[in-house]
């Protein structure tokens, strides 16, 4: 199978060569056919230069305009621009390892899900790298996720996920597009069953660069439950 990986981005010149670097070297050694796409929301750090100078001809950079940035937005114009029918979005700070792609790849490939979510285990803040107040707002977001919308996920908003392109054509109509949980709005707006498997993954701490995560963004998540919520489909 033949996968597009999107990488959103927003100031990560620091993170931009490893990552390329990294992520590229493990799909070659597997022989995966891919293309790697990252989406910058028009940084201010020269991502685009430094990404000039370690490009490769299977990566390809989008600058998206668009005021205000957001992530569930570049990710939906990276999946756009992709030209594999299978979707993955990874962090581009390191955090997501390649390793993990690997095995999200491999379970994607070999049974037959509509969407495979590399899990954070949010056993203890330690093990996720999470402060402790975003370890626990976290835990919290996810069990009123759980019960709100009757799923049984551990880690309903992580930003390391495979989905097939159909899915995503399929809940493109009724999506928020807003925020950080654009995983999150693709399953609550979808209008088939999905078939999910969660895949537990070894989150990193962020070694460069700035967290982008704001009260904003929790505001957003918030919002974003109360208007789902109330437009359930199912
Ligand atoms: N295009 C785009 N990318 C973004 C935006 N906000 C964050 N990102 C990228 O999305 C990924 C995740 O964002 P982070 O700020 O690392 O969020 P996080 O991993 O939850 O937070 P930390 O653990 O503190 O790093 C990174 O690759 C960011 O560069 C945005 O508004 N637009
Ligand atoms: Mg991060």
């Amino acid at each position: 199978m033949k996968y597009s990986i999107i990488i959103p981005i927003f100031n990560e010149a620091k993170n931009i060569k490893l990552t390329i670097k990294r992520v590229s070297k493990i799909l070659n050694q597997k022989k995966i056919v891919y293309e790697i796409i990252f989406v910058d929301d028009d940084s201010t750090d020269n991502s685009e230069k430094v990404y000039k100078n370690f490009k490769t001809s299977k990566t390809k950079f989008f600058l998206r305009k668009d005021k205000p940035r957001d992530l569930s937005r570049s990710v939906v114009f990276g999946f756009k621009k992709a030209k594999f029918n299978n979707l993955a979005v990874m962090d581009g700070d390191l955090q997501h390892t390649p390793n993990d792609l690997i095995n999200l790849i491999k379970e994607f490939n070999y049974n037959k899900h509509d969407i495979v979510i590399g899990s954070r285990k949010m056993i203890s803040s330690k093990k996720v790298n999470l402060n402790p107040l975003r370890f626990y707002i976290s835990n919290l977001l996810n069990m009123v996720t759980n019960r709100l919308f009757e799923l049984d996920l551990k880690d309903p908003m992580s930003g390391f996920f495979i989905i097939k392109k159909k899915i995503f054509l399929n809940s493109k109509r009724k999506l928020f597009l807003r925020g950080y949980k654009i995983l999150l709005d693709i399953i609550l707006s979808s209008r088939k069953q999905l078939k999910i498997k969660e895949v537990f993954i070894n989150f990193k701490s962020r070694d460069k660069g700035f967290s982008k995560m704001r009260l904003k963004i929790l505001l957003q998540l918030i919002i974003f439950m109360i208007v789902k919520f109330f437009t359930k489909i199912k």
